[in-house]
């Protein structure tokens, strides 16, 4: 069990210590972003990774075509400021350039893809999720669902995107905007997203609940439920 979780409570501190404990270490990493989140080359590539070229497609075979008059995204549950935004008002929130990899669970890693979009730490600054939201369930337009606890979701380079390498995000690669969590296998990152529901309970989502693991840490191989 990590440090932070048998730590005692101050006196007098209320029960939301969890996510304030988080915030001050986001406080304490800093938070502006140099625009590139990457290891060092020597300890770059997962185990068990390979390294590609091209970015392989992967989804459940249906590839939902949502325009940007239709899209909307909207930011539900256990925050104190739900929000449902048109694509124009998407775009008005802050934008933010990255450069990160991505390791799909499949083996495939992809070096140095350039992103653009929405941080989910500036998204979180707006709704401000409540004392008791601790997860997150992604929902998207193809009916797909994936989870992740509060602190995944707010690594300070998960980004909502609608861009890579300077060009609108394909269809294919869940255009118009996608979730990316870049320290997690790309499962966690849902395409075509269409709504963040944050819970006070943890929940599986469509990957989870078939066999594969809940956290997905590419470092430490979570791939599997058999391995949780
Ligand atoms: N909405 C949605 N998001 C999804 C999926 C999906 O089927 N639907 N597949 C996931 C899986 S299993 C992977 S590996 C990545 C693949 O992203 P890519 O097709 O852009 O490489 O998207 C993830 N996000
Ligand atoms: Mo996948």
């Amino acid at each position: 069990m990590a440090d932070d979780e048998t730590a005692p409570t101050a006196p007098g501190l209320p029960e939301d210590s969890k996510l304030t404990t988080t915030k001050q270490r986001w406080a304490r990493e800093g938070r502006f972003l140099t625009g590139r989140v990457t290891r060092p080359d020597s300890d770059r590539l997962p185990p068990g990774q390979h390294l590609v070229r091209d970015w392989p497609v992967l989804d459940l075979g249906l590839q939902p075509a949502i325009s940007r008059v239709q899209w909307r995204l909207d930011v539900t549950g256990l925050v104190e400021h739900p929000v449902s935004w048109s694509w124009q008002e998407f775009l008005d929130q802050k934008q933010t350039k990255l450069v990160t990899d991505m390791h799909c669970v499949t083996t495939w890693s992809r070096y140095d893809n350039g992103w653009e979009g929405m941080l989910v730490r500036d998204l979180l600054d707006i709704v401000m999720p409540k004392p008791e939201a601790s997860h997150v369930m992604m929902h998207s337009y193809d009916g797909y669902t994936t989870n992740v606890a509060l602190e995944d979701f707010g690594a300070e380079d998960a980004l909502l995107v609608h861009s890579w390498e300077g060009a609108p995000l394909a269809r294919e690669h869940g255009g118009p905007v996608r979730v990316l969590i870049p320290h997690l296998y790309l499962w966690k990152s849902a395409k075509w997203v269409r709504q963040i529901e944050f819970m006070a309970a943890d929940k599986r989502g469509f990957w989870e609940e078939r066999g594969y693991h809940n956290h997905a840490d590419p470092w430490t191989e979570e791939r599997y439920s058999d391995d949780e």
